[in-house]
C-alpha cells in the first residue's frame, strides 16, 4: 500500500491532509498505515501519524483472524452513538497493532492477544475491522461518522474480553438452467438434476439478501459449471455480485472457473484477471476449486512452486485472506492403511464391505473426476502457497442432511493453521452444534437446509447461543 501511494505521489498530499486534521476514515490496512512501520513490509515506512509498529499475529489460533469479534471502547466517540457495546464487527487480517494504551487508541479487541481495533486522533478515525462488511452495526457506525452532530459516547456494556464468533455461512450454488437463466440450485452428492431438469431453488440476488436479513455472517456463491463456461464470458454472475453487494453488507465469496484460460480466438486470460473482475464486481474473497488440485499436483511433481499459480498470484495482489480453497473430497475406503499411499483414518463409519479405513480423494470438475491426491496434502500445500482459508466440502455428505463429516474436518483442521469452513450435510441445528463442539472449525457453511426453508438461520444461531457457542446476533 505504501509503495503504491509513493508511486502515485500521494504520500505528501495525504500527510498534509492528515496534519490539517481534516475528516479521515481508514479501514483495515489504512489503520495500519497510520503507524510507524510494519513487519509485513519492513523496508517501508508508515505514515507515522500514531507511534507504534504493526506485527504479525503470533498465536496458536488460526491466522488470518477472520470473522466477527467484539470491541472494548476506551474513549468517547460519535461513531459509537446508539451502540450497546455488545456488537460484533467483521475482521479479516493477519497483522495487528499491539495495545499501547496511548491516547489515540479508541478500541481494543482480543485474539490471542489484545490488539488495537480502532484509533481516533482529532478528526482521524481508523478501524482494523470492516464497517462496510459489518452488517447493520457497521452501517450505523459509518452514518455516525458522517453525521458530525452525533454525541460522542462510550457504549454501556462492552465485554471485559472480546470473543471471535463462530460463523454461519449461507451457500448458493449457482448455474444456468436448461432455459439459460442463472438460478440457485442444490444437489444431492453433487447431482443437481431432478427428473432430468436442473433444480431451481430461486434467484441468487433475492436469496442472498434474504439470508443477510436472517443473520448470515457471510454469503458464498459457487458458480458450479464455471469449469466449462468461462466466467468472463458468463457476465450474469458478475451482475449477480454487483447487485448483491449493493444490498448485502457482509462478506461475499465467489468461486467457480478461477484459472488461466485461452478463448477460441487465442486470447489469454490469467486467473488473476478473472479474480480481479470478481473483486471489482463486489467479491471480498474468491474460492478456487479444480485449479487448486492441478496446482498442487504440479508442485508435488516438480518439487517447487513457480510463484505464477493462481493461488500465489491472487494472494500476492489481494492478500492471503482473499484466497479460499474449495475442496471437493470423497471417501475412498480401504481394508488396511498399507492399501494406499495416502494418509488414512480409522473411521467410525466403515465402508459397504466392512472396510475400517478411508482416505479423502480430491476431485475436480464438480466432483466428476477423482484424482490421485488427498485432501490433507491439498490443504497443506495450498496453505504454503498463500491460501488464507479452506472451504471443506464433502461429496459423501453433500445434500444428505445427515450432519457434517466430523472425521474429515478434524483431519484437515489438524494439518493447517489457516481457518477451516466446514461444509456439507447440515440437516438440523444440532449438526452445527456438533461441528463447533467436536471440531475446531471456525465456520459452518450450509445450503439445502436454508434453501428448503426447513430451519431459518436465526433459529440455528439461537440454538447455538443457548448451548453457549459464541455467535453474532444482529
Ligand atoms: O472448480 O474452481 O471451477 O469451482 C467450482 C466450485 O463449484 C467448487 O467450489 C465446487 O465445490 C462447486 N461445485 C461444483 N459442482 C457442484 C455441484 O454441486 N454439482 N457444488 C458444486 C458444491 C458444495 C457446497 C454445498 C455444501 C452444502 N457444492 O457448496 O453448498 O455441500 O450443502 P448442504 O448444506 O445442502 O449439504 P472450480
Amino acid at each position: 500500500m505504501m509503495q503504491s501511494l509513493r508511486e502515485q505521489q500521494l504520500i505528501e498530499p495525504l500527510l498534509r491532509y492528515l496534519h490539517e486534521d481534516r475528516p479521515f476514515f481508514g479501514i483495515c490496512v489504512a489503520l495500519q498505515a497510520l503507524f510507524d512501520s510494519s513487519e509485513e513490509a519492513p523496508e517501508e515506512s508508515g505514515l507515522g501519524i500514531i507511534p507504534g509498529r504493526v506485527k504479525r499475529f503470533d498465536t496458536e489460533l488460526a491466522v488470518p483472524h477472520i470473522g466477527w469479534n467484539g470491541i472494548k471502547v476506551h474513549q468517547p466517540s460519535r461513531i459509537f452513538h446508539g451502540f450497546s457495546g455488545q456488537e460484533k464487527l467483521y475482521f479479516v487480517h493477519s497483522y495487528h497493532v499491539e495495545t499501547t494504551h496511548t491516547a489515540d487508541v479508541l478500541t481494543t479487541t482480543n485474539y490471542g492477544c489484545e490488539f488495537v481495533s480502532s484509533v481516533q486522533k482529532g478528526n482521524i478515525i481508523a478501524t482494523q475491522f470492516h464497517p462496510e462488511k459489518s452488517g447493520k452495526a457497521g452501517l450505523k457506525l459509518l452514518e455516525n461518522f458522517l453525521d458530525t452532530s452525533r454525541e460522542a459516547v462510550i457504549p454501556q456494556s462492552c465485554p471485559a474480553e472480546t470473543k471471535l464468533a463462530e460463523r454461519i455461512i449461507a451457500c448458493l450454488d449457482v448455474r444456468s438452467n436448461d432455459q439459460g437463466d442463472l438460478v440457485v440450485t442444490k444437489g444431492d452428492q453433487y447431482d443437481v438434476r431432478e427428473g432430468g431438469d436442473v433444480r431451481n431453488l430461486g434467484m441468487p440476488v433475492e436469496l442472498a439478501q434474504n439470508y443477510y436479513e436472517q443473520g448470515a455472517d457471510e454469503v458464498t456463491f459457487l458458480n458450479i459449471t464455471a469449469f466449462r463456461d468461462f466466467p468472463l464470458e458468463d457476465m450474469p454472475m458478475m451482475e449477480v455480485l454487483q447487485k448483491t453487494s449493493e444490498k448485502v453488507f457482509v462478506p461475499l465469496t465467489v468461486g467457480g472457473g478461477i484459472r488461466d484460460f485461452t478463448d477460441c480466438n487465442g486470447k489469454f486470460y490469467s486467473a488473476l484477471e478473472v479474480a480481479s473482475e470478481y473483486f471489482r464486481s463486489g467479491a471480498d474473497k474468491i474460492s478456487i476449486g479444480s485449479d487448486a488440485v492441478l496446482i498442487v499436483e504440479e508442485v508435488l511433481k516438480t518439487g517447487k512452486a513457480t510463484g505464477l499459480s493462481s493461488i500465489e498470484q491472487i494472494a500476492r495482489v489481494y492478500g492471503n485472506q482473499a484466497v479460499v480453497i474449495s475442496v471437493d473430497p470423497r471417501r475412498v475406503y480401504v481394508h488396511a492403511p498399507d492399501d494406499t499411499p495416502h494418509p488414512v483414518i480409522e473411521t467410525e463409519f466403515p465402508g459397504e464391505n466392512g472396510e475400517k479405513y478411508c482416505w479423502y480423494q480430491c476431485t475436480v470438475r464438480g466432483g466428476r473426476e477423482g484424482r490421485d491426491l488427498d485432501a490433507v496434502t491439498l490443504a497443506k500445500v495450498c496453505e504454503q502457497l498463500g491460501a488464507g482459508e479452506i472451504l471443506l466440502n464433502c461429496i459423501d455428505k453433500d445434500g444428505t442432511n445427515s450432519g457434517f463429516d466430523l472425521e474429515l474436518i478434524n483431519l484437515v483442521k489438524e494439518a493447517v493453521t489457516i481457518p477451516v469452513i466446514a461444509s456439507s450435510g447440515a440437516g438440523c441445528p444440532e449438526h452445527f452444534l456438533e461441528v463447533f463442539t467436536q471440531t475446531d472449525a471456525e465456520a459452518a457453511l450450509a445450503a439445502g437446509i436454508f434453501h428448503r426453508k426447513e430451519v431459518p438461520i436465526g433459529q440455528v444461531k439461537r440454538f447455538l447461543q443457548e448451548n453457549e457457542v459464541e455467535i453474532r446476533t444482529c
